[in-house]
């Protein structure tokens, strides 16, 4: 197979180790980053020189970091931006010194993600990662105290608030003259170290709490991967993040942005959309989501693509526990039907 598939590991404090990851079929890289350090900080070249050390004895390449995060700074184009960009600059510069190929990011004001529940229990007794519109209607971050899940808890509820007031004023137009910045400073660095900058889309694709969000649609990505044409300017397309928008025909936009050679990274889940937007993380078939993953996985092989390929969230299943969407059955079934399908699909072109 063409593809790289690959593996999120969280380091030494993931109760999933190497060996496990390792013992999953076709699996090549780890995908990881140096989580020692706040954002904003340059990585200890000590941190990464370990992280390779321990891939390499399992037969794992550390090849993809997920994430560099972008300082929120850097986003508002506020205070101390030129210095930060320098030491994200020093950070790409420095994952490459140790075989980093591929580097993920995201331009998602204050939040990662949204999801209102973490375990919502299914029929058959998994869990798994919901947004639930009934329950994000009527909340109102700037009057109450918010905790949704996977909200960054070292923010105390002013400095969310004035976060989200200063994104208010900065308005998409500001948060895309912010990412042109960054990308003009940040791409001319990957393509001399030879690594290719993957942005993640806005998860969910649509506004959260009126915070701009610009990585969410076709229009959108034509528009980022214009800001600066090179193939070190890419896509980490992620299915289930623009999948979540039933506006997104995610088998469309693969089969364009691979045949442009503008996808570095693959991230493969499932998500059921439901009749009022809201959305349920799923197991990966098709059959259990509102994706066609097969004809994902075909329109990525119809077009040769050769970059990295992880099986994303997975459910919780077999009584495990852990970091939810990070356990290992679930994603280790997701690895083998990804699997399945490239062989499927590559057999049958041959
Ligand atoms: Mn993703």
């Amino acid at each position: 197979m063409s593809m790289k598939m690959s593996f999120r590991w969280y380091g030494e404090d993931d109760p999933i180790s190497l060996e496990y990851i390792s013992q999953i079929p076709n699996m090549h890289s780890i995908v990881s980053a140096v989580y020692d350090v706040k954002p904003g900080e340059v990585w200890p070249r000590e941190s990464l020189a370990k992280m390779k050390e321990q891939c390499d004895a399992h037969n794992l390449v550390f090849d993809v970091v997920e994430s560099i995060p972008v300082h929120e700074n850097i986003k508002l184009g506020r205070g101390n931006v030129e210095d930060l960009l320098e030491t994200y600059c020093e950070n790409i510069r420095r994952c490459a010194e140790y075989g980093v190929k591929c580097v993920t990011y995201n331009f998602m004001p204050v939040f990662d993600w949204t999801r209102t529940q973490l375990d919502k229990k299914a029929a058959d007794g998994s869990t798994s990662l919901v947004m639930y519109w009934d329950q994000m209607r009527g909340l109102d971050p700037l009057k109450d105290d918010i905790h949704l899940p996977g909200w960054d808890s070292s923010y105390t509820q002013d400095e969310v608030r004035e976060l989200i007031t200063a994104y208010g004023e900065l308005g998409e137009d500001g948060l895309w003259a912010n990412l042109e910045r960054f990308l003009k400073k940040v791409i001319p660095v990957a393509e001399e170290c030879g690594v290719r900058m993957a942005i993640h889309p806005d998860d969910p694709p649509y506004p959260i709490f009126n915070l701009p969000r610009i990585i969410t649609c076709e229009a959108n990505l034509d528009r980022f991967l214009k800001l600066y044409d090179s193939p070190a300017n890419s896509l980490c397309l992620c299915t289930g993040s623009l999948g979540c928008a039933a506006s997104n025909d995610v088998v469309a936009m693969v089969k364009k942005y691979a045949a442009m050679d503008r996808i570095a990274f693959m991230h493969i889940r499932n998500v059921k959309i439901m009749e009022d937007g809201s959305f349920e993380e799923r197991a990966h078939l098709s059959d259990c989501g509102s994706l066609d993953i097969y004809e994902i996985v075909k329109a990525l092989v119809d077009e040769n693509f050769d970059g990295y390929v992880r099986p994303d969230h997975g459910r919780m299943i077999w009584g495990e526990t852990g970091k939810p969407g990070y356990g290992l059955f679930d994603r280790a079934l997701g690895a083998t039907y990804i699997n399945g399908l490239f062989e499927a699909c590559e057999k049958a072109k041959n």
